[in-house]
C-alpha cells in the first residue's frame, strides 16, 4: 500500500520497504531489501483480521497472529557457503514454525545474493536449491505436498534474507497444467529442483474466505523459458497467472474474478523494461497496487517475473 495511507497498526504483521526506508515513526515491525523500487514509493503491508503478537527467536523476528506465523530473517553468505548456509537457515525456520504450531508452509521470499553468478561451477541459485531441498527433505517434508508457494530471486545485499508465512490451517497445493512443477525439472536446471509449489490457497472458499497466494511466476512453459524480451515475457506469463487461477478454481471449488488481485509485485531484470512492462499490466489489471522491484531473477535469461495474491469471491 502507498505509504502516505493511515494503517491500522494493531493489525499490520509486517511492512517491508524496498531500495531506501521511508521515514516515519510507524509502529510497526519493518523489514528492509535494498533491491531498488522502480517508479513509485510503496511498502508492501501484511495485515491480518486478528491481532498481531511480536517475538523475536534468535536473529528471526517474528509476528504470530491465532492463525498466522510471519517471519524475517537474514545472515551474511560469503561466496562458498550458500549451500550451507541456506540449509542452515531454512531448517531453522522451518523448526520454529513447527515448534510453534504453524506447521504448514504458505509462503517464502527468498533474496539471494549474487544468484546468477557461480562459484566452483555450480551458480549460486543452484546452491541455494540444493540446501533449500535437503533442509526440507531433513524436516520430513513431502516436497510435492508440503513445498510454499515461494520467491526467488537475487538480493543486491550481500545477505541471504527469507521472509516466509505459515499457518496452523490446510493449505491446499496448486500446480499450473501449461508448466512442468519446478520440483520435477530435469537436471538441467541444477542438480536439485526448487522446492516450491505454483501456487498455495490458505482458508475456506465455501465461506468466501480464502486467499491464493501465487509464487513467482515467469515465462516458462513445460521447463524451458520462452523468448528473449519482456514484453513477449511478461504477455506469457500473465497467460500462466492465468491458467494457474482457473486450476485452483477447479481444484478448489472457489471462484477468483480476475481484477480481485488485492496486490502484485514484479521482479525486473532490467530497469529499461520498466514502463512498457507498466503499460502492459496496467492494461489488464487497471486498479491493482503493483510494486516493481529490480531483482535478477534466477535463471538469466529471464527478464520478468510477476507474484500476487487473489482473494476469493463468495460462491
Ligand atoms: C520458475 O518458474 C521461475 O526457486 O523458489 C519462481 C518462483 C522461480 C520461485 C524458487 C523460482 C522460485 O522456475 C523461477
Amino acid at each position: 500500500m502507498p505509504a502516505h495511507k493511515p494503517l491500522r497498526p494493531a493489525n499490520v504483521l509486517a511492512a517491508i520497504e524496498y531500495g531506501e526506508a521511508h521515514a516515519g515513526l510507524t509502529p510497526m515491525p519493518r523489514y528492509y531489501i535494498a533491491n531498488r523500487q522502480l517508479g513509485g514509493a510503496l511498502r508492501e503491508v501484511w495485515t491480518s483480521t486478528e491481532p498481531p503478537h511480536f517475538e523475536r527467536h534468535d536473529d528471526v523476528a517474528l509476528c504470530r497472529t491465532d492463525t498466522y506465523l510471519a517471519g524475517f530473517v537474514q545472515t551474511a553468505v560469503c561466496k562458498s557457503s550458500i549451500e550451507w548456509t541456506s540449509q542452515m537457515l531454512m531448517r531453522k525456520v522451518l523448526r520454529l514454525v513447527t515448534e510453534r504450531g504453524y506447521s504448514r508452509l504458505l509462503r517464502f521470499w527468498n533474496y539471494v545474493p549474487a544468484i546468477n553468478r557461480a562459484h566452483d561451477g555450480l551458480e549460486h541459485y543452484h546452491r541455494f536449491c540444493i540446501g533449500r531441498h535437503k533442509a526440507f527433505i531433513a524436516h520430513g517434508c513431502e516436497i510435492a505436498r508440503d513445498a510454499p508457494a515461494a520467491t526467488a530471486v537475487g538480493h543486491i545485499a550481500q545477505t541471504l534474507a527469507i521472509f516466509f508465512i505459515a499457518t496452523n490451517r490446510p493449505l491446499v497445493a496448486i500446480e499450473n497444467p501449461r508448466q512442468l512443477s519446478a520440483y520435477r525439472y530435469p537436471r538441467q536446471y541444477g542438480p536439485r529442483s526448487p522446492s516450491f509449489a505454483r501456487a498455495v490457497l490458505s482458508g475456506d472458499p465455501r465461506k468466501g474466505d480464502a486467499q491464493l497466494f501465487l509464487s513467482g511466476t515467469a515465462s516458462i512453459v513445460g521447463h524451458r523459458s520462452l523468448h528473449d524480451n519482456a514484453t513477449a515475457q511478461t504477455e506469457e506469463t500473465l497467460l500462466n497467472i492465468r491458467v494457474l487461477i482457473e486450476q485452483a478454481e477447479r481444484q478448489c471449488g472457489a471462484l477468483f474474478d480476475w481484477n480481485d488481485a488485492i496486490a502484485l509485485k514484479v521482479y525486473l531484470r532490467n530497469v529499461a523494461d520498466l514502463a512498457r512492462v507498466k503499460e502492459m499490466i496496467a492494461a489488464v489489471l487497471p486498479t491493482t497496487q503493483t510494486l516493481f522491484l529490480q531483482a535478477d531473477i534466477c535463471r538469466s535469461e529471464l527478464k520478468v517475473e510477476i507474484e500476487g495474491v487473489w482473494n476469493c469471491r463468495s460462491a
